[in-house]
């Protein structure tokens, strides 16, 4: 993270390590998803989320407006809600 060796990580260093780790864990995300929507219509129903232990226990937490298919959205909310509570436990 500390592209300049000069001992300090500066804000530009930080945001540029922060976006980088973001990108990439975008893509991973976005293929996770794919993974999981084993027919592609853009939704993870309970049956695909069989194939992701993680997802499967969770389902219903993840599954907000509980209409039994998990949206990118809602996935992305959840795994953005415990990084946010993963940063606070760290500190
Ligand atoms: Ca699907
Ligand atoms: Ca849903």
């Amino acid at each position: 993270m500390d592209t300049n060796k000069n001992g300090s990580i500066s804000r530009t260093e930080f945001s540029a390590a922060m976006k980088a780790r973001l990108d990439k864990q975008s893509t991973l995300f976005d293929r996770a998803f794919s993974v999981a929507d084993a027919n592609g219509d853009g939704f993870i129903s309970r049956d695909e989320a069989k194939v992701n232990p993680q997802l499967a226990e969770h389902f219903d937490e993840i599954d907000v407006d509980r209409d039994g298919q998990v949206s990118k959205q809602e996935l992305r909310a959840t795994i953005r809600a415990a990084q946010l509570n993963e940063l606070k436990n760290t500190k």
